[in-house]
């Protein structure tokens, strides 16, 4: 600025020469040099003004998205509540007359979009609601589950163990206090089980590597930077395909109460005093005399010890189609909650291979038979799996698996109808109770865009979104 005045001022002293005119010269240089300062306060003030006018429409877009994602959040919910009415019955149309729509939805000018990792084409978006009881528990999965997980590491999953467990006796390659206490910031060993997944970084041997794989913006499919190598952020392997880590695959928060599909309380075969429950289950089901063949069978009287009802199947030799129908009213644990079962109606190949015994022409042949169940006439009990396995395979997964869920996270993508801002967010929603419930929120936005950036640039362009913009898969 001052270098700009003394150059004015030298123009201004060769244009006027004359003696007579030097105090007038001296005040038109103060003149001049006070207006080039005014200026330049103008020009300062009116981009500072443009910067505040950007920085205060950015805050309404960053709004804009954040009603967005609530409005979003209650859209979920009532889907839930359709989704259970349907399941139970209380509502007219079945769940599989309900065309639900999870994608690009209209709020305002904005947009939402419910985001599902799709497990099996890592070039095609998803959308939807994620069935947390279809993954591996991560408080009660056994130390041979958890090793089986993708990309799961010996010395992580026996350091899982460790970090849920009440002792501060070190499993092979877990570690306990003595570790966590030797960090340069260090914290204790919890103990406790997991509140979120995310804790599991806490935990020794666990990298967010291991935990989001190449995958490192959390939409299950294989973005341009995730397969470009070192090129650019994160590193991976180019390969050309998506090298996940574990996170679509575990979970926290799947628990059910131990009740029928109805909501009765089970009968529990492993106790002396149900025998006479059993008996009359089985009298108002089959022919009386079926009913007796079938207590003799299962020697429940003199010996009420099963390890799973499964057991129980193959001891009554009951029929398939017998055994079906009283399935899911029985149990042989005396809790009224069961954490961590793994539905075998929705579970994805990598959760069903963590089954204890089961080799992956078991998993197929399971997916193979579900792939015949009709959508929401899905089958009321586990009882299908010994269509399917041997004795000896049913009966060893019988104790970890359900055909009922309860918890459902919901990944919420909400984005400004100027396409400025978005806001991600994950949900769980629990369903146990009458009233669905947010277990869980958090905010996943410092992930990053997620989805096409065409469908910001476009929005940002003042134009509408196409269907060729809001294409779901990936070139
Ligand atoms: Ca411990
Ligand atoms: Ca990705
Ligand atoms: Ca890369
Ligand atoms: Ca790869």
């Amino acid at each position: 600025m001052r270098h700009a005045v003394t150059g004015q001022s030298g123009v201004h002293h060769g244009a006027s020469p004359s003696q007579g005119g030097r105090a007038a010269g001296t005040v038109l240089i103060v003149t001049i040099w006070v207006t080039l300062v005014l200026a330049g306060l103008v020009l300062v003030f009116a981009r500072s003004m443009r910067v505040a006018a950007a920085v205060s429409a950015n805050q309404v877009a960053s709004l804009e998205a954040e009603s967005i994602a609530a409005g979003a959040l209650q859209y979920v919910v009532a889907k839930i509540t359709e989704k259970i009415a349907a399941e139970s019955g209380t509502s007219q149309t079945s769940t599989s007359q309900t065309t639900d729509t999870y994608e690009a939805l209209q709020v305002g000018e904005g947009y939402f979009w419910v985001l599902q990792s799709n497990l099996e084409d890592d070039r095609e978006y998803r959308f939807g609601l994620t069935d947390e009881a279809g993954k591996i528990n991560l408080n009660t999965a056994s130390l041979e589950m958890l090793q089986k997980l993708p990309g799961m590491t010996a010395e992580l999953a026996a350091s899982i163990i460790d970090w849920r467990d009440t002792d501060s006796d070190v499993t092979a390659g877990g570690a306990e206090d003595e570790y966590y206490l030797l960090q340069p910031a260090p914290y204790h060993c919890k103990n406790a089980p997991l509140e979120t997944v995310d804790e599991i970084l806490l935990i020794k041997g666990a990298s967010e590597d291991l935990l989001y794989g190449e995958d490192t913006n959390l939409n299950g499919v294989l973005d341009p930077q995730e397969n470009d190598g070192d090129t650019s952020e994160p590193p991976d392997n180019a390969d050309g395909k998506l090298d996940r880590g574990f996170y679509d695959y575990v979970t926290v928060y799947s628990t059910e109460k131990n009740v029928d599909g109805a909501g009765n309380t089970r009968i529990n075969i492993n106790t002396s005093s149900s025998v006479s429950d059993l008996q009359t289950l089985l009298q108002d089901t089959f022919k009386e005399d079926r009913a007796l063949e079938i207590m003799m069978a299962s020697g429940i009287s003199s010996n009420p010890s099963f390890t799973n009802i499964l057991q129980f199947y193959y001891r009554s030799r009951m029929t398939f189609k017998e055994f079906s129908q009283i399935a899911d009213k029985l149990t042989t644990s005396s809790e009224t909650a069961l954490p961590g079962l793994v539905n075998v109606n929705t579970a994805s190949k990598e959760v069903l291979m963590c089954l204890p015994g089961l080799e992956e022409t078991d998993v197929d042949s399971l997916l193979t038979y579900r792939g015949s169940f009709t959508a929401g006439e899905e089958p009321n009990s586990v009882a299908w799996v010994t269509e399917v396995l041997d004795q000896t395979k049913a009966v060893g997964i019988g104790s970890y698996i359900t055909v009922h869920s309860n918890q459902y996270s919901a990944d919420i993508l909400a984005l400004s109808g100027n396409g400025r801002a978005y806001k991600r967010y994950k949900a769980v929603i629990d369903t146990q109770e009458s009233t669905p419930r947010v277990i869980h929120w958090r905010d996943l936005t410092h992930f990053g865009w997620p989805l096409d950036p065409e469908i910001v640039a476009t929005l940002r362009k003042g134009k509408p979104l196409t269907d060729a913009v809001l294409s779901t898969t990936k070139n």
